[in-house]
């Protein structure tokens, strides 16, 4: 039977992951922060891990060049979701999505907000539940250096600590959603690789429940 590929990216995520595919009894045999191969073999001979770009897990998944994948839920949201299913909370690499900005600024005026953010999708839907007219720039990262330079009034982007924001002078002034990693799943994956799927997501929420129990 086809190996089951699971699409992780290098960084926050692969690190915060592996600890719990450890604990089910899946590891990669070579680490993907230093190896330069992209399909990385298992310690099971079903299982490979695929090294993606955080932002493309959810494409990999949806469109089945990978089985399952771990994401940011701020990655999914701007994804849309479509053709993944979301059976496992992580409870890892855990963060807020939220508008920051200048200290004293009123979301409540009536003006239209430029907003520099890498979640284009996110920003404008939480801005229209909110009725307030956006402009959005699209970025692909540093986005706390925008409004420093002008670009836009206020930034969308996830924040855990705040010591970024405040190093740049901004601050949270509202929040949109919390984060963690999520566990996804391709929908014909899950017939196709029922079994192999079944086990695996069990084993997961196991020791993710142990994690928890421990903190
Ligand atoms: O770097 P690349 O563009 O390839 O992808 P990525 O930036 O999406 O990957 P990575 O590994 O940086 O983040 C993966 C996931 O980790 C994100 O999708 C989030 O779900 C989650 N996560 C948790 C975070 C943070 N915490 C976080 N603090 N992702 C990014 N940050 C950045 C944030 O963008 C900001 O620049 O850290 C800075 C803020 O941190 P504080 O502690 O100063 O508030
Ligand atoms: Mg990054």
């Amino acid at each position: 039977m086809e190996a089951l590929r699971i699409a992780l990216s290098k960084g926050r995520i692969f690190d915060e992951t592996l600890p719990l595919f450890q604990a089910a009894g899946v590891e990669p045999v070579e680490n993907p922060a230093v190896s330069r191969k992209l399909i990385i073999a298992s310690n099971r001979d079903d299982i490979e891990f695929l090294n993606v770009r955080a932002s493309d897990v959810p494409t990999y998944v949806q469109h089945g060049g990978a089985h399952m994948g771990v994401i940011g839920k701020d990655v999914l949201m701007e994804h849309g979701g479509e053709g993944l299913i979301e059976p496992l909370d992580l409870h890892i690499a855990q963060c807020r999505l939220m508008v920051a900005g200048f200290p004293g600024t009123d979301l409540q005026e009536k003006k239209r907000f430029r907003i520099a953010t890498k979640y284009a999708n996110c920003a404008r839907q939480h801005f229209a539940q909110h009725g307030r007219q956006v402009e959005i720039i699209k970025l692909y990262g540093s986005m706390e250096l925008a409004p420093l330079v002008g670009l836009c009034d206020l930034i969308v982007d996830v924040v855990d600590t705040g010591s970024t924001l405040k190093a740049n002078d901004l601050v949270p002034l509202e929040s949109i959603a919390d984060i963690s990693a999520r566990l996804v799943v391709n929908r014909s994956a899950l017939k196709t690789h029922n079994e192999q799927i079944s086990s695996l997501l069990a084993s997961l929420g196991q020791a993710v429940r142990e994690k928890e129990s421990k903190l």
